[in-house]
This record gives structure tokens, C-alpha cells and sequence, in this order.
């Protein structure tokens, strides 16, 4: 039984290939906004980080209505540390739009949310997006996408799918490029007819899949959940299959669906809606909404593994507690378990004290992310180096290994192989477009990446682009050289001067400004060398020295390079930290003193 009147899908590509820009033009079609009103660009990208970077972090829902069908869409995150988003948003639609960029064509990412999509069966419409791009080659990239749909061993089936041509930030979409339309009219046809109408029967044993948490100031905890079978009434006596097992009885009294960028009132869920259901207590990710007498939860929600670990501890540093108004052990543990409530991908031990957490995630992008978002609630916090997790399998070491796509000007060639050779990397294709660039494939173990991408912009004086993606295990491979520097160390506590700074700079980079204020064991630049050296920053200048008045103006200052948090846990290693408080990100040395180093 299929609900014609539905139909649910994901837009899923690789990084900024423009799924909410596409987004943005369905919803401004559809007709829910008034002829006059002002939509901010890239509005599904609500939060503070979402906007200040321009990248999507979290799965969003929103929905839009064309000639009597609800189209319910998932816009999803395209960098891979947020992949557990799409794994997610995959359970709730019957269909995916496969967006690629007509210039860049397909990438990691692609391949990732590809797998996935193939894996869960779901048809896709594939979107050849930024069509009006100069370097826009429309042919080659379609002709790159059946290639990687072969490559993944996709069906007969899989391989026929639609292809349309848009400019998302235009609002066009085309069957062909011939074709002169001026809207998204071809993409919401082409979704109508080609994505299957919702499943389910609505007089069967209810089941609500709930794939995502949301929070509202009003309303408290949401669950965005997707009705597969049986008819929810608002006011109905339920049952939720909890994570454990058990099953919790309850009453669904506030039910909502979406339209646009609004939630509305519904007083019934039938098979196929997507909904969001407030007032329950405790309702989990991965729980299903079923019924109380005859439970039939639906199976859990299973999705990839974390590959990397950070440790976050309470901050210890001399300035703790003076920038942070959540800065206690207690205050750490109840942060990090309201995080595993909506962030399923990540994992969180105890680490051998109670002050101490192993943070497991996809990358250090989710956990500096992480990170980021307490510091703007108020936390102090330090973390470590990111470490890869490793697995034994059959009694042999295995660590995860990534696909890695950089795109660079051919001049820099050599540089590029030779660092990623330096970091266990095998080239395993090169590709010339003939247009001065170069695209290197390489496998090379994630242990490899760590600080890789600031290493690789400067080399190619920021021309570079990276791109990778987890591409299984590989038996240990080996040291992988670190940082071949070491750190300046401030050596006493005080306020940085100028002076001091000047007569710095000649050793390496400094980190800080004048005035910055300093303790002892806190890192201040970096060292040319490959030795740590501890350095007075805080040194005046001798009065007598201060004859002429010009010998200070003669203070000629580099300007300090200041880190922010993802170059912070790039830069550290393994005997250093970084300290993150609301208003400062300090490196450190996780033994303070001088003298006990
Ligand atoms: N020229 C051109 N630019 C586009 C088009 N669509 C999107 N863009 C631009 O591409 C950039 C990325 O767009 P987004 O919509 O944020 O991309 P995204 O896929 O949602 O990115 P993530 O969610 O971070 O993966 C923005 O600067 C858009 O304005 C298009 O059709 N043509
Ligand atoms: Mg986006």
C-alpha cells in the first residue's frame, strides 16, 4: 500500500556541491512564502557555526507541497565528519537527490553518501548542480558519476537513473540542457515521478521510526520521527520501544508536521508522514513509537564506526574558572551525555578518572565542532591530540585508512607526493584535466591526515583542495614522522611584551600579541628547531637601555600568527594540550613546570 500524496527524500552530495541552495529555491517555488518576504540565503543552515563557516552540520526537515503532493526533504551535511547525519536521514525517505558539482564532479563524499544510499536500496535522481559555472564540464562529470555508480556495483536498476541540470542559485532546473525552462518545475516532476509514493499500511500495527532529536526553547525536546505503518491519533495511549529494549507507555498530546520553515499543529500521522513529536520525556534516537498493547519495534538504527579519539578533561591550567562558567568535572559528564542524545556518532568513556573522557568521532572536525559549541555555552575544557582508534583483527594491528583526493596546479606535484609519501601514502591514480591542475588519489591511514591540511596549503600557497573519505582498514603501517618543529615555552608567568616578542621572532612563530597574559609551561610559538624551548615572553626592557626614544619605534613586530581550535589540535602533540575557554584557546604543555618536564 503506498500513500500517493507523499514522498520523502534526502539531498545528500559531497561538501558544498550547493544541497541548500537547492533547498532554499524549492522552498521559495513552492509557494509558502509571501511574494515579499526576505529569505536569507542558505536558510536551512540555522546555527551560529552553520552560518559563520557556510557549511551544513546537522540534518534538517522541511517540507514543500507541489500540486497535491507533500514532498517532505532531508538536506543533510556533505563534509564526511558529519556522516552519521546522512546515515540517519537515509531512514526516513524513500529516495535521494544525488547532487554533483557540474565543475568538480564527483568526490569522496559523493562516493560515501552513494554507498550508503545503494545500500539502503533507495532510488536516486541524480543533480548535476552550478551548471552555469565557467568551468562547468557538464558531459565529463555525468560520464564520472555512471563510472562511480559501476564502480559500487550498483543494479541495472540503480544505473538508470534520472538526470537533471540545475543552478540552484538561480532556481533552475532542466531535463536536458536544451531544455529553456526557468524553474525548478523539471526537478519537482522528475521527483514526483520518480521517487516512490510512501509505503505502509495505515490500518496496520503502528511503527515510528524516531531518526532524529531536535530542541526548541518552547517546546522542549523533539523527536523527528517517520510513520512506516498504522495511524497515529493525537491523544492515543502508545508505546516506545526503548534502546534497551523495555517498553515505555505513554501519550502523544503535541504532533507537528513541517511545511516550509514552520512546524504545524496535526492531530493524525499517517504512513509515510515525517513528524515531530514534543512532550515526550527521555525519547531516543533509534526508538520506535509503536503500539502499547502489540509492541513491533523496528530494527535499530545501525551506522558507521568512530574513527578517532580526543581526551577532554576539565581545564587545570593557573587561569582556570576565570573565563568559564561551567568549569567542574560534573559539569564535563553532563555535557558530553546530553551530546551523545542527538549526536549519535560519537562515543564518550571515562578515562580513568573522573575528570577525564575519551571522545571517539569521525574526525576532528565533528569534535572541534564539539568543542567549539561549549566553549559558546560557557565551558572551560582541555584536549589532547587526536588519536586514531586502531582494532585487532585475527591478532594483526589494523588501523583506518582514507581515500584522499587532493586537487592541486601541476607546478606542485612533486611537493604534494612528496609529503604524502612522508605519511605512508600510495598514489593510486592521477588524473590531468588539461586545465593546469592535477587530481592525486591516494590511501593513505588517517594517522597520515592528522595536521596534514595546513601543511599542504602552505606548501601550495593555499591552491590546494583535500577531500577524503574512510576507506576501511589496513594492518599498521609504522611510525608517521609528527611535526618536525617544536614549541616555544613561555618559562614564567606574566604579561607578554613587545620587547620580548621582537626578540622572539627570529626563533619561529610566535602565537600571541602583547599583553597577552601567559603562565609557565604555556605555548607561545612554534620552534624552528625540532627542540621544545623554554623562552622569558614577558621580559621588559632594561631602563638603561631606554636612552633614545626611536630604539622603540625600531620594534618592528611580524604580525603573531594566532591559531584557532582546529589549527590549535592540528599544531599540538602528544605532551601538550589545548585549553579552550569561552573567550581563549591557549596551547599548553601538559607538564606546566620547567623544572619537572
Ligand atoms: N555558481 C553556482 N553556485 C552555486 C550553485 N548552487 C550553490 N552554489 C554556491 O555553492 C556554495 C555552497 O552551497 P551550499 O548550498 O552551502 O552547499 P551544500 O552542499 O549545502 O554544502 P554543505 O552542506 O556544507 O555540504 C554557496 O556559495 C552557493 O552559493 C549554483 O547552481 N551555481
Ligand atoms: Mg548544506
Amino acid at each position: 500500500m503506498r500513500n500517493d500524496s507523499i514522498r520523502n527524500i534526502a539531498i545528500i552530495a559531497h561538501v558544498d556541491h550547493g544541497k541548500t541552495t537547492l533547498v532554499d529555491a524549492m522552498l521559495r517555488q513552492s509557494g509558502i512564502f509571501r511574494a515579499n518576504e526576505e529569505l536569507v540565503e542558505r536558510v536551512l543552515d540555522s546555527n551560529d557555526l552553520e552560518r559563520e563557516r557556510g557549511i551544513t552540520i546537522l540534518a534538517k526537515t522541511t517540507g514543500v507541497r507541489y500540486h497535491g503532493v507533500k514532498i517532505n526533504i532531508v538536506d543533510t551535511p556533505g563534509h564526511s565528519d558529519f556522516g552519521g547525519e546522512v546515515e540517519r536521514a537515509l531512514k526516513m525517505v524513500d529516495g535521494v537527490l544525488l547532487l554533483v558539482d557540474a565543475s568538480e564532479g564527483p568526490l569522496p563524499q559523493t562516493r560515501y553518501v552513494l554507498v550508503k544510499a545503494l545500500e539502503a536500496k533507495l532510488p536516486a535522481i541524480a543533480v548535476i548542480n552550478k551548471i552555469d559555472r565557467p568551468d562547468a564540464r557538464i558531459q565529463e562529470v555525468v560520464n564520472e558519476l555512471y563510472d562511480l555508480f559501476i564502480d559500487l556495483d550498483a543494479t541495472e536498476d540503480q544505473l538508470d537513473f534520472p538526470i537533471l541540470y540545475t543552478n540552484a542559485r538561480a532556481g533552475i532546473a532542466k531535463d536536458s540542457l536544451e531544455d529553456s525552462s526557468g524553474n525548478l518545475r523539471p526537478l519537482f516532476e522528475a521527483i514526483v515521478k520518480h521517487i516512490p509514493a510512501a509505503p505502509g499500511d495505515p490500518a496496520g500495527t503502528l511503527q515510528i521510526l524516531v531518526a532524529n532529536l531536535d530542541y526548541s526553547d518552547y517546546l522542549g525536546r523533539l523527536a523527528i520521527a517517520r510513520v512506516f505503518s498504522g495511524t497515529l491519533r493525537l491523544g492515543d495511549e502508545v508505546g516506545i520501544v526503548k534502546l534497551d529494549g523495555s517498553l515505555q507507555k505513554t501519550k502523544i498530546t503535541r504532533l507537528y508536521s513541517f511545511e516550509g520553515l514552520k512546524r504545524v499543529d496535526e492531530t493524525v500521522g499517517k504512513p509515510g508522514d515525517i513528524l515531530a513529536i514534543a512532550g515526550v520525556e527521555g525519547i531516543n534516537i533509534g526508538e520506535t513509537v509503536t503500539s502499547a498493547e502489540t509492541p513491533n519495534p523496528l530494527p535499530r538504527i545501525q551506522i558507521d564506526e568512530p574513527t578517532i579519539v580526543m581526551m577532554f578533561t576539565i581545564n587545570t591550567s593557573p587561569f582556570a574558572g576565570r573565563e568559564g562558567q561551567y568549569v567542574t568535572s560534573r559539569n564535563l559528564r553532563e555535557r558530553l551525555e546530553r551530546e551523545l542524545l542527538t549526536n549519535v556518532s560519537i562515543r564518550v568513556e571515562e578515562a580513568g578518572s573522573t575528570e577525564a573522557f575519551r571522545v571517539m568521532g569521525r574526525g576532528e572536525l565533528q569534535l572541534a565542532i564539539l568543542i567549539e559549541t561549549m566553549r559558546r555555552e560557557g565551558y572551560e575544557l582541555m584536549v589532547g591530540k587526536p588519536e586514531i582508534l586502531t582494532r585487532a583483527n585475527n591478532g594483526e594491528l589494523q588501523e583506518p585508512l582514507e581515500m584522499l583526493v587532493i586537487d592541486c596546479p601541476d607546478l606542485f606535484l612533486g611537493v604534494v607526493i612528496e609529503k604524502l609519501g612522508g605519511r605512508k601514502g600510495k598514489m593510486t591514480k592521477m588524473v590531468n584535466h588539461g586545465s593546469g591542475r592535477v587530481r592525486l588519489e591516494f590511501d593513505v591511514p588517517t594517522r597520515g591526515l592528522i595536521g596534514l591540511r595546513s601543511e599542504i596549503l602552505t606548501d601550495t600557497r593555499g591552491t590546494a583542495i583535500m577531500n577524503s573519505l574512510f576507506h576501511g582498514y589496513i594492518a599498521w603501517q609504522g611510525d608517521i614522522p609528527t611535526r618536525p618543529t617544536g614549541s616555544l615555552v613561555a618559562d614564567r608567568a606574566g604579561k607578554a611584551t613587545a620587547y620580548a616578542i621582537w626578540n622572539l621572532q627570529e626563533r619561529g612563530e610566535i602565537f600571541i600579541t602583547p599583553g597577552t597574559e601567559v603562565y609557565e609551561g604555556m605555548v607561545v610559538g612554534e620552534n624552528a628547531r625540532a627542540v621544545d624551548l623554554d623562552v622569558n615572553i614577558v621580559k621588559e626592557k632594561k631602563l638603561t637601555n631606554m636612552r633614545a626614544s626611536t630604539a622603540d619605534e625600531a620594534i618592528r613586530l611580524v604580525s603573531p600568527h594566532i591559531l584557532n581550535l582546529e589549527q590549535a589540535i592540528e599544531f599540538i602533540r602528544d605532551n601538550e594540550l589545548v585549553e579552550t575557554t569561552p573567550q581563549s584557546i591557549r596551547l599548553r604543555k601538559k607538564v606546566l613546570q620547567a623544572n619537572k618536564r
